[in-house]
Protein backbone atom coordinates (compact mmCIF):
# COMPACT_ATOMS: atom_id res chain seq x y z
CA UNK A 1 0.00 0.00 0.00
CA UNK A 2 1.07 3.44 -0.73
CA UNK A 3 0.81 5.83 2.26
CA UNK A 4 0.90 9.29 3.53
CA UNK A 5 0.02 11.27 6.69
CA UNK A 6 -1.86 13.97 6.15
CA UNK A 7 -4.69 16.48 7.89
CA UNK A 8 -7.81 16.38 6.23
CA UNK A 9 -9.91 20.22 5.45
CA UNK A 10 -13.36 21.07 6.73
CA UNK A 11 -15.94 21.63 3.78
CA UNK A 12 -16.23 25.32 4.08
CA UNK A 13 -11.91 25.51 3.19
CA UNK A 14 -12.49 23.00 0.76
CA UNK A 15 -15.09 25.11 -0.50
CA UNK A 16 -13.05 28.50 -1.00
CA UNK A 17 -10.31 26.12 -2.85
CA UNK A 18 -12.33 25.28 -5.43
CA UNK A 19 -13.21 28.79 -6.12
CA UNK A 20 -9.92 29.39 -6.70
CA UNK A 21 -9.09 26.43 -9.15
CA UNK A 22 -10.25 27.60 -12.68
CA UNK A 23 -8.48 30.15 -15.12
CA UNK A 24 -5.06 27.27 -15.94
CA UNK A 25 -6.46 25.72 -19.25
CA UNK A 26 -5.31 21.94 -18.88
CA UNK A 27 -4.86 21.88 -15.36
CA UNK A 28 -6.16 18.73 -13.49
CA UNK A 29 -7.73 20.33 -10.62
CA UNK A 30 -7.88 18.58 -7.20
CA UNK A 31 -11.10 17.18 -6.22
CA UNK A 32 -12.46 17.72 -2.82
CA UNK A 33 -11.67 14.73 -2.27
CA UNK A 34 -8.42 15.09 -3.39
CA UNK A 35 -7.39 18.14 -1.07
CA UNK A 36 -5.78 17.59 1.68
CA UNK A 37 -2.19 19.01 3.66
CA UNK A 38 0.20 15.90 3.89
CA UNK A 39 2.55 15.86 6.66
CA UNK A 40 4.95 13.30 5.84
CA UNK A 41 4.71 11.09 2.69
CA UNK A 42 5.63 7.67 3.35
CA UNK A 43 5.43 5.31 0.49
CA UNK A 44 4.84 1.97 -0.59
CA UNK A 45 4.50 -0.44 2.91
CA UNK A 46 3.45 -4.01 3.27
CA UNK A 47 0.81 -4.70 6.06
CA UNK A 48 3.14 -6.13 8.48
CA UNK A 49 4.76 -1.85 8.58
CA UNK A 50 1.19 -0.21 7.88
CA UNK A 51 0.53 -1.94 11.90
CA UNK A 52 3.61 -0.96 12.74
CA UNK A 53 3.06 2.93 11.52
CA UNK A 54 0.03 2.70 12.79
CA UNK A 55 1.31 1.91 16.41
CA UNK A 56 3.82 4.46 16.23
CA UNK A 57 1.12 7.08 15.15
CA UNK A 58 -1.12 6.34 17.72
CA UNK A 59 1.11 6.85 20.46
CA UNK A 60 1.72 10.58 19.11
CA UNK A 61 0.52 13.40 21.95
CA UNK A 62 0.67 16.80 20.72
CA UNK A 63 -1.95 19.18 21.45
CA UNK A 64 -5.10 20.39 18.44
CA UNK A 65 -4.26 23.95 17.13
CA UNK A 66 -5.42 26.54 14.75
CA UNK A 67 -4.38 26.71 10.94
CA UNK A 68 -5.20 29.04 7.81
CA UNK A 69 -4.39 28.50 4.38
CA UNK A 70 -3.13 31.83 2.92
CA UNK A 71 -1.20 32.46 -0.58
CA UNK A 72 -0.47 30.73 -3.61
CA UNK A 73 2.20 28.86 -5.15
CA UNK A 74 3.51 27.03 -7.62
CA UNK A 75 6.26 24.33 -7.41
CA UNK A 76 8.99 23.13 -10.43
CA UNK A 77 9.65 27.17 -11.25
CA UNK A 78 10.18 27.31 -14.88
CA UNK A 79 8.29 24.43 -15.99
CA UNK A 80 5.68 24.35 -13.17
CA UNK A 81 4.13 21.04 -12.17
CA UNK A 82 1.64 21.67 -9.92
CA UNK A 83 -0.44 24.88 -8.28
CA UNK A 84 -1.07 25.23 -4.76
CA UNK A 85 -2.43 27.25 -1.63
CA UNK A 86 0.03 28.05 1.25
CA UNK A 87 -0.86 28.28 4.98
CA UNK A 88 0.13 31.03 7.66
CA UNK A 89 3.13 30.19 9.65
CA UNK A 90 2.02 27.97 12.49
CA UNK A 91 4.75 26.74 15.19
CA UNK A 92 1.95 23.81 16.26
CA UNK A 93 2.02 22.34 12.93
CA UNK A 94 5.41 22.20 12.55
CA UNK A 95 5.82 20.30 15.90
CA UNK A 96 2.69 18.04 14.86
CA UNK A 97 5.06 17.41 11.46
CA UNK A 98 8.03 16.48 13.31
CA UNK A 99 6.73 14.12 15.63
CA UNK A 100 5.03 12.32 12.97
CA UNK A 101 8.37 12.97 10.82
CA UNK A 102 10.00 11.54 14.35
CA UNK A 103 7.43 8.48 14.56
CA UNK A 104 7.90 7.14 10.94
CA UNK A 105 11.38 7.04 10.87
CA UNK A 106 11.65 5.10 14.15
CA UNK A 107 9.47 2.35 12.79
CA UNK A 108 12.40 1.98 9.94
CA UNK A 109 10.84 3.78 7.04
CA UNK A 110 13.64 6.32 5.37
CA UNK A 111 13.82 9.26 5.64
CA UNK A 112 12.06 11.85 3.28
CA UNK A 113 14.79 13.75 1.48
CA UNK A 114 12.16 17.39 0.56
CA UNK A 115 11.74 19.75 3.48
CA UNK A 116 8.52 20.43 4.83
CA UNK A 117 6.69 22.61 2.70
CA UNK A 118 3.51 22.73 4.07
CA UNK A 119 1.12 23.27 1.03
CA UNK A 120 -2.44 22.08 -0.56
CA UNK A 121 -2.09 21.05 -3.75
CA UNK A 122 -5.07 22.55 -6.13
CA UNK A 123 -4.03 21.46 -9.99
CA UNK A 124 -1.30 19.19 -11.43
CA UNK A 125 -0.23 20.43 -14.41
CA UNK A 126 1.21 18.81 -17.89
CA UNK A 127 1.72 21.02 -20.44
CA UNK A 128 1.86 24.70 -18.21
CA UNK A 129 0.54 27.92 -19.95
CA UNK A 130 3.41 30.70 -18.22
CA UNK A 131 1.11 33.61 -18.89
CA UNK A 132 -2.27 31.85 -17.25
CA UNK A 133 0.26 30.56 -14.60
CA UNK A 134 1.71 34.04 -13.80
CA UNK A 135 -2.18 35.87 -13.77
CA UNK A 136 -3.44 33.07 -11.67
CA UNK A 137 -0.41 33.17 -8.87
CA UNK A 138 -0.96 37.38 -9.25
CA UNK A 139 -4.74 37.05 -8.90
CA UNK A 140 -4.97 34.67 -6.18
CA UNK A 141 -1.86 35.92 -4.49
CA UNK A 142 -4.07 37.08 -1.63
CA UNK A 143 -6.24 34.47 -0.76
CA UNK A 144 -7.16 33.55 2.48
CA UNK A 145 -9.43 30.96 4.08
CA UNK A 146 -11.12 31.39 7.38
CA UNK A 147 -9.21 30.01 10.31
CA UNK A 148 -10.38 26.32 10.79
CA UNK A 149 -9.39 23.56 14.21
CA UNK A 150 -6.85 20.98 13.26
CA UNK A 151 -8.04 18.22 16.11
CA UNK A 152 -6.60 15.00 14.08
CA UNK A 153 -4.48 14.32 11.73
CA UNK A 154 -4.85 11.09 9.14
CA UNK A 155 -2.83 7.85 7.57
CA UNK A 156 -4.13 8.17 3.95
CA UNK A 157 -3.69 5.07 1.05
CA UNK A 158 -3.32 6.80 -1.78
CA UNK A 159 -4.81 4.59 -5.49
CA UNK A 160 -3.75 5.92 -8.81
CA UNK A 161 -6.63 5.18 -10.95
CA UNK A 162 -7.37 6.42 -14.46
CA UNK A 163 -8.67 9.32 -13.35
CA UNK A 164 -6.06 10.76 -11.20
CA UNK A 165 -5.20 9.58 -7.42
CA UNK A 166 -8.04 8.07 -5.22
CA UNK A 167 -6.86 9.01 -1.64
CA UNK A 168 -8.66 6.85 1.36
CA UNK A 169 -8.41 8.05 5.24
CA UNK A 170 -7.07 4.17 6.61
CA UNK A 171 -6.70 5.42 10.35
CA UNK A 172 -7.50 8.90 12.44
CA UNK A 173 -5.71 9.78 15.42
CA UNK A 174 -6.94 12.70 17.80
CA UNK A 175 -5.07 15.52 18.92
CA UNK A 176 -5.43 16.98 22.35
CA UNK A 177 -6.36 19.88 24.24
CA UNK A 178 -3.79 22.02 25.09
CA UNK A 179 -1.57 19.74 26.96
CA UNK A 180 -1.89 17.32 24.48
CA UNK A 181 -3.85 14.69 26.41
CA UNK A 182 -6.96 13.60 24.10
CA UNK A 183 -9.51 14.04 26.50
CA UNK A 184 -11.76 11.04 27.64
P1 LIG B 1 1.84 16.86 -3.50
O1 LIG B 1 0.38 17.08 -3.28
O2 LIG B 1 2.65 18.06 -3.20
O3 LIG B 1 2.15 16.25 -4.83
C1 LIG B 1 -0.04 11.77 -1.79
O4 LIG B 1 0.60 11.45 -2.97
C2 LIG B 1 0.55 12.99 -1.16
O5 LIG B 1 1.91 12.76 -0.87
C3 LIG B 1 0.48 14.22 -2.03
O6 LIG B 1 0.03 15.29 -1.24
C4 LIG B 1 1.88 14.46 -2.51
O7 LIG B 1 2.29 15.78 -2.44
C5 LIG B 1 2.72 13.71 -1.52
N1 LIG B 1 3.78 13.00 -2.23
C6 LIG B 1 3.65 12.15 -3.25
N2 LIG B 1 4.82 11.63 -3.63
C7 LIG B 1 5.74 12.16 -2.84
C8 LIG B 1 7.15 12.01 -2.72
N3 LIG B 1 7.84 11.20 -3.51
N4 LIG B 1 7.77 12.74 -1.79
C9 LIG B 1 7.09 13.57 -1.00
N5 LIG B 1 5.76 13.75 -1.04
C10 LIG B 1 5.09 13.04 -1.95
Amino acid sequence: MRLFVALALPDAVAQSLMLVQGGVPGARWQTRDQLHLTLRFIGEVDGRDTAMLDEALSSITAPAFELQLHGVGQFGNKQPHALWAGLRPSEALEHLQRKVDTAIRRVGQPQDSHKFTPHVTLARLRNPPMPKIVEWLTYNALYTSAAFRVDAFHLYSSHLSHDGSRYGQEQSYELGDDDGKVAD
